[in-house]
């Protein structure tokens, strides 16, 4: 297999200026005509031949200055143009012809069809399957594209940047041509045709300039896009304002289609979304769906700054644009909620997604730095840790900087490289350079992959009346990597006193050891480290349960008083433990607590993920962890069922439904409750679960009853799940939760098993292997959502994983690569469960015709 590496970048022997595309769209063969402006690039050498990739196409005819060319050469995957005039050194013309089938593709990569609608999609390398064409971030072109097609089937037909002109034709035939303005890579290119309708809206924005902005989406779908437009305004406002970036088009589109790859793409001016990200009604979306949409339809808008204005010179600096695009919508989500609390609750949830899967990541088979030095296939790089990770790395130089020290940066950033391609240290140094600050050490973030461990040492001197903090840190990595540089490693830290007399302050840890001594401690304080989870790092700390309890009940940094409760519920449940008197209490006194964010206290009321504890093992045993998990949980639901009974009430929302932050929380909580309520007395509250269900006026809470009585096994569950099935049957978003719970259902004890669950879903007529969205709500929530369910001691979990893997591999390469790193963490697991898991993995290693995708991952996983 061939693997790409970032130290062998060479800047294009070619380049574009214009670009014309003329595109006749029919699903069984489009039709496309290119005419490129070439132009030698910055190291041309004469005579180079123009290399051009393509795949999956079929060639029709070659022009080059207007005169058939025929010294050509045709290969898997390129285009070859030789014998140029004047040997390329001056701007010349080519044009091709060629044609693909989008009805047959299944991949969703490049030009394909959903319901009867033309899309596409390129980032990373899909442009590749529209035309021959210098597929690479680095070449940015100018383009004017052409689409027909027959207006009855296609009557909307839109692409990058501003409608020029629009044409009827012979034959039913119509036309329109859009212009984009600015110079961009091949990726961000878009086109979507078909029967479609939209919801439009004129703003100002800071310059005084009016934008249309319009989302587009099946006609049936058209109510269910105002949160998606009110998202997007306020995305465009706080951009404004935050970082003073401004829409630079005067029309910005979205588009939903239901059959997508991911979340949704950022091309110029025609964001593509996924369904899921776009849709939402309160009867039909639940509030964490609502959050969701606010957060991408931010993200993919702020791309259009970081990421397309300024865009990455080759994929190993994707980190550049979607860190820092994370970064923004995990600062703009958080800014959403209206209040501290609710920031540091957003905050909990990033970290609690960054530690249960990027963590595992950072210390498994396909451990990357966020900047990854090689790769067989990138579409298989867009991690968690070049997202999630990356986003931390982002936050690291705003805490070293301040806030106006990175908005400084920021500006210096767009004031340098607007407009170009550019690379992760380009973006280093200019928030070094705009805040005159050596970043040097920093840069090992980019280059180093694994979770740097931070130990602690403490020590107080009451004679002295002084307290000695000793920080060593060290890093294992996953992929090899040996030597490590130490990292710069910002920790907000605080020391906790009666008196509470000392102030927050910022260490940077940049040795491998540090000491530092303070003075003027009465008495010993609790530490209070990493406030904010300021460095994605594991604290390797025995601090005393004291210390974590007072932290628990007192710390004024809401995550590290979530964390310290956290760290006592983990050693009790890894010990096999259930939860003693103390930690029952402290959980009382945050339920009861009538000055607390009811979205914290649900928050801190939730145990570590099944994922997480696994990570904290050396031979995990699912079952085993499972099970202590679970004895926990009913300890805490059983000990604490009045409480559980008194907010249960307290946290009823009356009136009509609102999706905002306040009553979301509740609703959180109240569904919490529900659950706990469920576990301590399944037979007492089953009825009120089912009552719930029946009368609720939002998906939040009719889901949320659905689940808890799912999840605790109860008889009442079936019907339920009927009912919500011929309720929803129209609605795909709303079938794909009732797959997904059925699929992520926990062992219960007497009731058919989850596995036999997934594979009668798997025969079910609404189920469809080609459907993104669909294979994930239930292979994947059952291979990698639901960990109890699927490792099971006789390998059938694997088994079936192995099927799926394959029968995806011939459909879609990426959503099968996804499924694929469902075995990665195979080398940690207790026997009988490794040999299983590499049973699987060899058996899908051994298959004929696996896609560069799978075999990417499985190889890595198997070493
Ligand atoms: N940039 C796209 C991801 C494209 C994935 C290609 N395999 C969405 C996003 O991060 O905004
Ligand atoms: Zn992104």
């Amino acid at each position: 297999p061939h693997s790409f590496r970032r130290l062998e970048y060479s800047p294009p022997t070619y380049t574009l200026g214009q670009v014309a595309l003329d595109i006749a769209l029919d699903p069984a063969h489009t039709i496309v005509k290119s005419r490129l402006e070439v132009l030698p690039g910055p190291h041309h050498a004469a005579d180079a031949p123009l290399i051009l990739q393509g795949e999956e196409l079929e060639f029709v005819s070659l022009r080059v200055n207007g005169e058939v060319h025929r010294q050509f050469e045709l290969s898997p995957g390129f285009l070859k143009i030789l014998a140029l005039p004047d040997g390329g050194q001056k701007a010349f013309i080519v044009e091709i012809i060629c044609a693909c089938a989008p009805a047959t593709n299944t991949s969703l990569m490049g030009l394909y069809v959903s319901n009867g609608n033309f899309f596409t999609q390129c980032e990373a390398e899909g442009f590749r399957k529209i035309t021959y064409f210098l597929d690479r971030p680095d070449v940015m072109a100018r383009y004017r594209v052409t689409l027909r097609a027959i207006e009855a089937d296609y009557p909307v037909l839109l692409s990058n940047g501003n409608l020029i002109d629009t044409e009827k034709l012979p034959n039913g035939w119509h036309l329109a041509t859009w212009e984009d303005p600015f110079p961009k890579p091949s990726y961000l290119f878009a086109l979507v045709a078909g029967k479609l309708e939209c919801l439009e809206e004129t703003i100002t924005t800071s310059s005084g300039a009016t934008k249309l902005l319009q989302i587009w989406v099946e006609p049936a779908d058209l109510k269910k896009t105002r949160h998606a437009m009110d998202s997007l305004i306020a995305a465009i406002h706080w951009d404004e304002k935050r970082f003073g970036l401004e829409l630079d088009l005067e029309r910005f589109m979205i588009v939903a289609v239901s059959d997508f790859n991911m979340g949704a793409m950022e091309n110029k001016g025609l964001n593509i979304f996924n369904t899921k990200f776009i849709l939402a009604q309160p009867e039909t979306a639940t509030d964490a769906d609502f959050a969701n949409i606010e957060s991408v339809v931010a993200h993919e808008y702020f791309h259009n700054w970081t990421g397309n204005r300024v865009t990455c010179r080759d994929w190993f600096q994707l980190s550049l644009k979607e860190g820092l695009t994370v970064f923004r919508d995990q600062e703009f989500s958080a800014d959403q909620m209206g209040s501290e609390s609710g920031r540091a609750v957003r905050r909990i949830d990033d970290v609690r997604v960054l530690r249960q899967l990027q963590f595992p990541e950072d210390a498994g088979p396909m451990a990357h730095p966020i900047r990854p030095d090689e790769y067989e296939e990138i579409n298989n790089f867009y991690t968690v840790t070049v997202y999630e990770k990356g986003a931390e790395v982002v936050r690291m130089y705003q805490t070293l900087l301040g806030v106006e020290g990175f908005r400084k940066g920021m500006d210096l950033y767009f004031q340098r490289h607007d407009g170009h391609a550019v690379t992760c240290d380009d973006f280093l140094a200019a928030m070094a350079d705009a805040n005159g600050r050596d970043l040097s050490r920093f840069k090992y973030w980019y280059s180093q992959s694994g979770t740097p461990k931070v130990h602690v040492a403490e020590r107080y001197d009451a004679s002295l009346q002084q307290y000695h903090l000793t920080l060593s840190q060290s890093c294992t990595p996953g992929d090899g990597q040996t030597l490590k540089n130490a990292f710069h490693i910002p920790l907000k830290m605080r020391l906790l006193t009666a008196s509470n007399d000392q102030a927050e302050q910022l260490l940077e840890l940049t040795q491998e050891n540090q000491t530092w001594v303070f003075e003027g401690l009465a008495e010993r304080p609790a530490l209070s480290l990493n406030r904010g989870f300021s460095a994605p790092i594991q604290l390797k700390f025995a601090q005393s349960q004291d210390d974590l309890m007072h932290l628990f009940f007192a710390d004024d940094d809401a995550f590290n008083r979530w964390e310290s409760g956290q760290t006592l519920a983990m050693q009790l449940i890894l010990d096999n433990h259930l939860p003693d008197s103390a930690l029952i209490d402290a959980y009382r006194h945050i339920l009861t607590d009538p000055d607390l964010d009811p979205a914290f206290k649900e928050l801190a009321l939730s145990l570590p993920a099944e994922s997480y504890l696994y990570e904290q093992c050396v031979e995990v045993d699912p079952q085993h962890i499972h099970n202590a998990r679970r004895a926990f949980r009913h300890a805490v639901a059983s000990e604490l069922r009045l409480e559980w009974a008194a907010l249960y009430q307290q946290m009823q929302t009356p009136g009509p439904f609102s999706p905002d932050a306040v009553s979301a929380a509740k609703r959180a909580l109240k569904n919490c409750a529900l659950n706990m309520l469920l576990e301590a007395d399944p037979l007492i509250w089953a009825p009120m679960a089912v009552n719930q269900y029946q009368t609720a006026d939002n998906m939040t809470d009719r889901y949320g009853a659905l689940a808890a009585l799912v999840i605790c096994g109860s008889k009442e569950a079936q019907a339920c799940l009927k009912d919500f099935y011929t309720r929803f049957e129209g609605d795909t978003l709303v079938i794909d939760k009732w797959f997904a719970l059925q699929a992520s259902r926990p062992p219960v004890k007497g009731a058919q098993s989850t596995l036999e669950a997934v594979q009668q879903l798997r025969q079910h007529a609404a189920f469809k292997m080609n459907n993104p969205n669909r294979v994930r709500s239930v292979i994947h929530a059952y291979c990698l959502n639901n960990p109890a369910s699927f490792h099971l001691a006789d390998g059938s979990g694997y088994v079936f994983w192995a099927e799926a893997v394959l029968a995806l591999n011939a459909v879609n390469p990426q959503i099968a690569a996804r499924l694929a790193r469902g075995l990665d963490r195979w080398r940690n697991f207790a026997q009988p469960f490794q040999s299983q898991m590499l049973a699987a993995l060899q058996r899908v290693a051994t298959s004929p015709g696996l896609s560069a995708d799978v075999r990417e991952v499985i190889n890595k996983a198997i070493g």
